[in-house]
C-alpha cells in the first residue's frame, strides 16, 4: 500500500482544526484533566451538554498515574468505588470498606469514558488566563503549553463557555488568577484562597465534595482545587473525594444549564 505523507499531514490538519473549531464556545470548559476534571466532564457529557477539557500536559491523569508514592495503585470507598466500576475498572475489595483499583487502569478507563461520552479533549494546552466580563467568567485564555515552557512571547487565544471549572489540582491555577488579576471577592468564607490544609483523609474526602461548587459566577472549582481555595485537608492516595468531587460539579453546572 501507497502512503502519501503529505496527505497524512493534511489529515490530520484538516481533522484537528474542524474539531477544535467547533470546540470554541461549549457550554462547559474543564481545566486540568486529572481524575476530577475528566470525570466532571463525562458526567456533563453523558448529560448531553458540550464539554472541552484542556490539559497542559501530553497527557491527561493528573496526579493520578502515580497512585501513593509510585506504586501505582489507588484506594477508593463507597460510593466512588461505583463511579470507577461505572467506568469499567476492575476493584479489589479488601473487605474492610476499601477498594483498591490500578491506577493506570484507572486513569485509562476515566478518560475513555470522557471521550466516548462526548466530550472533547485537548492536550498540550494550558488556560492561562480567564475571560471576565460584567462580573461574570465567560471563557479561558489559552496557549500551546510547549511556547509557555520555552517562555516565548506569543499572545494567546480565548475559547468561550457558560461554565468554566478549575480542575487544575493542588495549584487551583485559574481561581488564583481570577484573584490576582481579577482582583474579585470569591464566593469563600474569606473571599479569597485559604490554601490547603494538612493531612487528614477522612475529613479532608468528605469536605472535597461538599465545598466543589461556584466560586464566582460562572467558575466552579473540583478536585484538589477545592482544597486550594477552602482550606479543607489533603488526604494523599485516597482517590474517592476527586471522583466525588467532579460528579458533584457536573451535577451543580446542569443544574444550572438545565434551568
Ligand atoms: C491546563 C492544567 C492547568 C492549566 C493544571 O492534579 P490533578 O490530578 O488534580 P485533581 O484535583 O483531579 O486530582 C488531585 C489528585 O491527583 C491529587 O493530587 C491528590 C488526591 N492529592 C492528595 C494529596 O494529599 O496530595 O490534575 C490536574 C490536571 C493536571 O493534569 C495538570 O497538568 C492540569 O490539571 N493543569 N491544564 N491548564 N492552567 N493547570
Amino acid at each position: 500500500m501507497r502512503i502519501d505523507d503529505v496527505r497524512v499531514t493534511e489529515l490530520i490538519l484538516d481533522t484537528f482544526f474542524e474539531e477544535f473549531r467547533g470546540a470554541l464556545r461549549p457550554e462547559v470548559i474543564v481545566v486540568g484533566g486529572g481524575p476530577a476534571g475528566l470525570t466532571c466532564a463525562w458526567k456533563l457529557a453523558e448529560r448531553g451538554h458540550r464539554v472541552v477539557v484542556l490539559e497542559r500536559n501530553l497527557a491527561v491523569g493528573g496526579g493520578m498515574w502515580g497512585g501513593g508514592a509510585m506504586f501505582p495503585r489507588i484506594v477508593v470507598q463507597s460510593p466512588a468505588a461505583e463511579i470507577l466500576s461505572q467506568a469499567g475498572v476492575r476493584l479489589n475489595p479488601r473487605g474492610d470498606e476499601h477498594f483498591v483499583a490500578d491506577a493506570i487502569e484507572s486513569v485509562a478507563a476515566l478518560a475513555l469514558a470522557a471521550i466516548r461520552a462526548g466530550a472533547r479533549v485537548f492536550n498540550l494546552i494550558t488556560a492561562e488566563d480567564l475571560l471576565l466580563a460584567e462580573d461574570r467568567v465567560r471563557g479561558v485564555v489559552v496557549q500551546w503549553t510547549p511556547v509557555l515552557r520555552a517562555g516565548l512571547h506569543v499572545d494567546p487565544v480565548t475559547l468561550g463557555a457558560r461554565a468554566v471549572v478549575d480542575a487544575t489540582g493542588h495549584g487551583a491555577e485559574l481561581t488564583r488568577v481570577l484573584v490576582e488579576k481579577g482582583r474579585v471577592r470569591l464566593n469563600t468564607p474569606t473571599g479569597g484562597l485559604a490554601g490547603e490544609r494538612p493531612m487528614w483523609a477522612e475529613l479532608g474526602e468528605r469536605l472535597v465534595v461538599e465545598r466543589t461548587g461556584e466560586v464566582y459566577p460562572g467558575l466552579f472549582v473540583a478536585g484538589m482545587a477545592v482544597g486550594a481555595v477552602f482550606g479543607t485537608p489533603r488526604m494523599g492516595p485516597i482517590f474517592g473525594g476527586m471522583l466525588r468531587s467532579g460528579v458533584r460539579a457536573a451535577e451543580l453546572i446542569a443544574k444550572e444549564l438545565e434551568r
